[in-house]
């Protein structure tokens, strides 16, 4: 484990148990790096996790916002939403120490690869996580499913490098060499899913009854067909794949799902929306796509 201590953006679920498990592994204190201060007035405050056998721990993290960082940052974790990750970043831009380590967190595609784009002095990991977590307060964080994040670089780095400043970390992380592949192929699966469950409010489960599982099934040909057309791999049994995810995650609203719920803006526009996009440079059509976007809209669910 490297002795640079950790800064984390976004202190959502993810970010609250990456910290909590950082300051486990490490000893030292991470800083989640929040945006208005006046929400949490003390600097070291306890974050208390819960981990999925019930048992429970608590941590000492720092809480600053941006101007009361003073020492540059040399490991940074972005946890953020996909629509705000690059703003975020650029918040942090000056205090970024040259090679600083750079982990993404985010749900879809687009958004890691114009960060990776304009940091390029900076080493961006990628990473795509399937660690469950939500958040019982704002400082106590429960980890609901042990899942497993793997990462990778866009920009041809070895994922080691990043592996060796994780020594003894214990959320499980896989290092790969082909992140884009490993995103493109989860994208597959939020594409079936996600919208989905936004516009018929259900779990992700309920998608495997006939109606649903239908338009799903529009949802996943375009999207082989588009994979065809970008030179992407996509698995052969997206099909069944996708159906598996519907049972084993049957009785989760997926976050799509919860943040049209809550009236909060979606990652949309880095799923389905950034699949329009691609096959529009391609001149592909992808007819249940723009209908199910066109749909979400006129229900109000924004990205
Ligand atoms: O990744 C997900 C999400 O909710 O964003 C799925 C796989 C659909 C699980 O809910």
């Amino acid at each position: 484990m490297s002795s640079h201590p950790w800064f984390i953006l976004g202190a959502g679920s993810i970010g609250c148990l990456w910290a909590a498990r950082l300051q486990q592994s490490s000893g030292i204190s991470p800083t989640l790096i929040v945006r208005n201060q006046s929400l949490q007035p003390e600097k070291k405050v306890c974050l208390t996790l819960t981990q999925t056998d019930q048992t429970e721990s608590t941590h000492a993290v720092n809480v600053a916002t941006a101007s009361d960082i003073n020492c540059p940052i040399h490991q940074l974790i972005v946890c953020t939403k996909a629509g705000d990750a690059q703003n975020a970043i650029e918040s942090v831009r000056p205090l970024l120490a040259h090679n600083c380590d750079v982990l993404l967190l985010q749900n879809g595609m687009g958004s890691q690869q114009a960060i990776t784009d304009s940091f390029p002095e900076q080493n961006i990991w990628t990473g795509s996580t399937t660690d469950g977590a939500w958040m019982k307060d704002s400082m106590h964080v429960c980890h609901a499913g042990k899942g497993q994040t793997i990462v990778g670089s866009l920009s041809q780095r070895s994922p080691e490098l990043l592996l060796e400043k994780l020594e003894n970390f214990p959320l499980k992380i896989i290092p790969n060499n082909n992140i884009e592949q490993v995103l493109w192929q989860k994208l597959a699966v939020n594409c079936a899913i996600n919208g989905l469950t936004a516009l018929y409010d259900c779990q992700n489960g309920q998608l495997l009854g006939n109606d649903k599982k239908a338009q799903m099934d529009q949802l996943i040909d375009e999207f082989i067909l588009t994979s065809a057309e970008v030179n992407q791999s996509v698995s052969d049994h997206l099909h069944e794949q996708v159906y598996e995810v519907c049972r084993v995650t049957a009785a989760n609203h997926s976050s799509t799902c919860m943040d049209a719920r809550l009236q909060r803006k979606t990652e949309l526009a880095f799923i389905n929306g950034y699949l329009l996009a691609l096959a529009e440079n391609t001149g592909v059509k992808l007819p249940a796509h723009q209908q199910l976007m066109d749909k979400l809209f006129q229900k109000g669910v924004r990205w």
